[in-house]
């Protein structure tokens, strides 16, 4: 038996979340720790375990995720200055195991990021 990632269940409405937007391929909400005004998960429904682990074959779901995250970003007033992020393994700080993409905005973003 596979247990279902934290995302995964946030995505069934096993765990409440503030969902933004969804569709049949992703979800977003608001991130439970939000590092920015605007700071939104955008998440695929497939349960990749993360960026390195995805195939040929995730290629659509993960353009998908791009172009959704830069929407989401427009309709929050925020289209024209936002940041994406990927934590790809536990030493760029992912934590939970379920792809995702943090879309953040709303203030100024220092590059490099820490
Ligand atoms: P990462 O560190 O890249 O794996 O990001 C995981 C993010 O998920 C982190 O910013 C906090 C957020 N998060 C963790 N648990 C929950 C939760 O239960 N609900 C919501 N909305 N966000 C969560």
């Amino acid at each position: 038996m596979t247990t279902k990632t934290l995302f995964s269940r946030i995505i069934d409405r096993e765990l409440p979340a503030d969902i933004v937007y969804e569709d049949e391929l992703c979800l977003a909400f608001r991130d439970i720790n939000p590092q920015a005004p605007l700071h939104v998960l955008v998440v695929p429904r497939k349960p990749i375990g993360k960026l390195s682990e995805a195939t040929e074959t995730d290629q659509s779901v993960l353009g998908h995720l791009l172009l959704k995250a830069a929407e989401i970003a427009k309709t929050f007033g925020h289209g024209e200055s936002f940041r994406l992020t990927v934590n790809n393994g536990a030493g760029a700080g992912q934590t939970v195991f379920h792809l995702h993409v943090h879309l953040l905005a709303g203030r100024h973003l220092g590059w490099p990021p820490g």
